[in-house]
């Protein structure tokens, strides 16, 4: 083959034609969501991009694993559902009660034309018996009208989907939000505390948490303190005229109740200032929440690195300038 700088229209066409060979071999049956938390309920949407090579789908079942259960497929029109019901190999527990068998197996008759692309929607629960931080699969049998594609593929061990032909939709499974460290006060569920770390004799730092009421009634954080601070307020912080500005709110912070509450690095924080000492990387420091209702509540604060901004950073770096022009 003669060397050239410029390609040749053939080789273009060579090379936009491997392109979209490796496109729709990609373009896999998935799951849009892939991820969610155990022990809590899932809405299941496989995306169907493409037919088997150029032929309209007739048919997707999916097979329900172990551990999801109260399994029920929205109904498509133009598209018949058939489910497959039967044993567990246990019971599980469901927000009231148990079921020991149910949905194994759900398909949709219908046509999909190759050039079209549909969802495919289940709305299922992840029981505790599913294990956080592991794939949880759902093998998928598509049908076409000539051929079909199995998406039945499990990564052994320490693989992972991307090297198989043809994976299973694969969805991570979390751990709810309640974990052992969480704290509980009468209805609030106060969780994470942490701060950041600080140098060159800074004397201000921010506090950041969440808290649930999974009460019926609304509670108030009125009070923030820190053993290492002076003096602790809480603030807000808000765009105003295209500048992010802090505020301490008077009267407090509200959680209504069924409200999770984030204080987090560009919003609602705690500040403490007149720091009496460094804040260091890896200690836990000493605080107090006061609230109207739960009234007081002992906490401590974990100090992340600096430059830290929490589990979903995102451009939330912002907060932290904001914090250090911030005056008192
Ligand atoms: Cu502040």
């Amino acid at each position: 083959m003669k060397k050239s700088s410029s390609l040749t229209l053939s080789t273009c066409i060579a090379i936009l034609g491997i392109l979209s060979i490796e496109t729709s071999a990609s373009a896999h049956i998935m799951l849009q969501q892939p991820e969610a938390m155990v022990g809590g309920s899932y809405r299941a949407v496989f995306t169907v991009p493409h037919g088997c090579g150029e032929s309209a789908t007739t048919k997707i079942e999916v097979q329900i694993p172990e551990g999801v259960v109260s399994v029920k497929p929205m109904p498509k029109p133009g598209w018949q559902i058939d489910l497959v019901k039967g044993k567990y190999d246990k019971s599980y527990k469901v927000y009231h009660g148990t079921v020991s068998d149910g949905v194994k197996d759900v398909t949709w008759s219908g046509s999909l034309p190759n050039d079209y692309y549909d969802e495919f929607v289940l709305s299922v629960f992840l029981t505790d018996g599913l294990a956080p931080g592991h794939m949880l699969y759902f093998p998928v049998v598509q049908s076409c009208a000539n051929g079909e594609n199995r998406w039945t593929e499990i990564p052994a061990d320490g693989k992972l989907s991307a090297d198989l032909k043809s994976p299973a939709p694969a969805l991570r499974l979390v751990s709810a939000t309640t974990s052992s460290s969480d704290i509980k006060a009468g209805d609030l569920t106060i969780s994470n505390p942490w701060t950041r770390a600080t140098a060159g004799g800074a004397k201000v730092g921010g506090g950041y948490l969440t808290i649930t009421n999974k009460g019926t009634a609304p509670d108030r954080l009125t009070a923030v303190s820190l053993t290492a601070a002076g003096n602790s307020e809480i603030h807000e912080m808000k765009m105003d005229g295209g500048v992010m500005q802090m505020r301490p709110l008077a009267n407090g912070l509200e959680i209504k109740p069924g409200e999770t509450v984030k204080l987090a690095p560009g919003g609602y924080h705690a500040m403490f200032m007149d720091l009496k000492e460094p804040l260091k990387e890896g200690a836990l420091v000493k605080g107090q929440l006061t609230f109207e209702k739960a009234g007081k509540v002992d906490v401590e604060f974990k100090v992340e690195p600096i430059g830290f901004t929490g589990e979903k950073s995102g451009g939330s770096m912002s907060g932290m300038s904001g914090m250090e022009g911030h005056k008192h």
